[in-house]
């Protein structure tokens, strides 16, 4: 079990190294700056975009499904493949003070997707999607809830929101090895519309939160319409009704399937908050099935720390609280000073033991996730 586990979470690092590492490579740009919205309403917008992969191809489409607003979207098509990183994006944006990124997002079967931006000087900053199938997702992000990805530098340490100059967009379908595994392999041609995106001066509600008098640095209490998160081992990721007692109406819904990948869950960043102080991890479970998952922690080096959590399968929210004492390194990983440093974590990953859990009739088992955070000392 624990070598599953450190690997998984090996694979995520790599894998979200890469992004930044494929794009270093990428083809040099006209000098031209464009402004850092797109409704696509211009057919000649489409060659604004680029992908990494030659044979993708990016088109103006005006069938109306496939539009989110207006009369035109971009249509990517392409086909996710061994050794073909599926990146597409717009460089040479005209920087201006914002604090929002806003796009319509559609996938044609649900992908791990991961919005990055870019300052002139490399430094990128990230945010995970769980996009569903065939349906139009309203992305609101707040740009003080991306996080430096662990392959860049960055020299004052946060996101210059008025520098942005590249904004690209990533299925993470299809990567090689055990995180191809872990994130998924599709087959054939996929899709992916793109509509009204723009870098905006308006704030939008963020995923974070505090609150039990600022005890609670709640790190996603899951009630936007959007999943900021991965999916991993084919789960299924929804919305379903949130814990009771809490403030907010929604939380995470995780359907997982016996046969797929042994690790399902999900991967939330938490490298934007702030955790001198913190005390404990905290978050609201209730599983259909008896079973164990795996909580892990992940430092920007790649140190993992991790604890083993109980599913009861009775059907009912529980409340879990892990002291930070609780979590364990992982033997595989290394780290310069053999603790937890919550000041340098980077993900939380939440991950049911396919292997260690019950399923119904049909080899599916659902569990909720709700108010994931951190308590701090009293
Ligand atoms: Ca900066
Ligand atoms: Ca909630
Ligand atoms: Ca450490």
């Amino acid at each position: 079990m624990r070598s599953s586990v450190r690997c998984l979470v090996l694979c995520g690092l790599w894998c979200v190294g890469s992004v930044g590492a494929q794009e270093e490579t990428a083809p040099p740009t006209p000098q031209v700056l464009v402004p850092p919205s797109f409704d696509f309403e211009d057919p000649t917008t489409a060659s604004l975009w680029y992908a990494l992969d030659e044979e993708a191809t990016l088109e103006i489409t005006r069938e109306r499904a496939n539009v989110a607003q207006g009369k035109c979207a971009l249509e990517i098509t392409y086909t996710p493949r061994d050794g073909v990183f599926n990146l597409f994006g717009a460089r040479n944006l005209a920087p201006r003070p914002c604090r929002s990124l806003r796009l319509a997002l559609k996938t044609q079967e649900q992908t791990p997707v991961v919005i990055s931006v870019r300052e002139p000087d490399g430094s990128s900053y990230h945010a995970f999607i769980a996009a569903p199938a065939d349906q139009w997702q309203r992305v609101e992000i707040d740009l003080a809830e991306m996080m430096l990805t662990e392959d860049t530098q960055d020299e004052n340490g946060g996101l210059d929101t008025g520098q942005i100059t590249e904004l690209t967009i990533a299925d993470l379908s299809n990567l090689p090895g055990e995180v191809g595994n872990a994130f998924g392999h599709k087959t054939g041609p996929q899709k992916m519309w793109l509509d009204a995106i723009e870098l905006s001066p308006e704030t939008v509600p963020g995923r974070s939160s505090r609150s039990l008098g600022g005890r609670l640095i709640r790190l996603d209490g899951f009630e936007t319409p959007v999943n900021f998160c991965l999916p991993l081992g084919g789960v299924a990721v929804s919305h379903g009704p949130g814990a009771p007692g809490v403030a907010g109406r929604k939380a995470l819904r995780l359907d997982y399937r016996l046969g797929q990948h042994r690790w399902a869950g999900v991967v939330c960043g938490a490298g934007h908050l702030n955790l001198v102080d913190t005390a404990a991890v905290t978050c609201h479970l209730r599983s259909t099935h008896q079973g164990a998952a795996a909580m892990v922690l992940e430092e920007r080096d790649g140190s993992k720390y991790r604890h083993m959590v109980t599913l009861d399968g009775r059907n009912e929210w529980r409340t879990e609280e892990i002291p930070l004492g609780g979590f364990v390194r992982d033997p595989s990983t290394t780290d310069e000073n053999d603790q937890l440093d919550l000041e340098q974590l980077r993900v939380v990953v939440f991950v049911v033991d396919t292997f260690d859990a019950g399923v119904g009739v049909e080899g599916l088992g659902t569990l909720w996730l709700d108010e994931l955070g951190f308590l701090t000392k009293q």
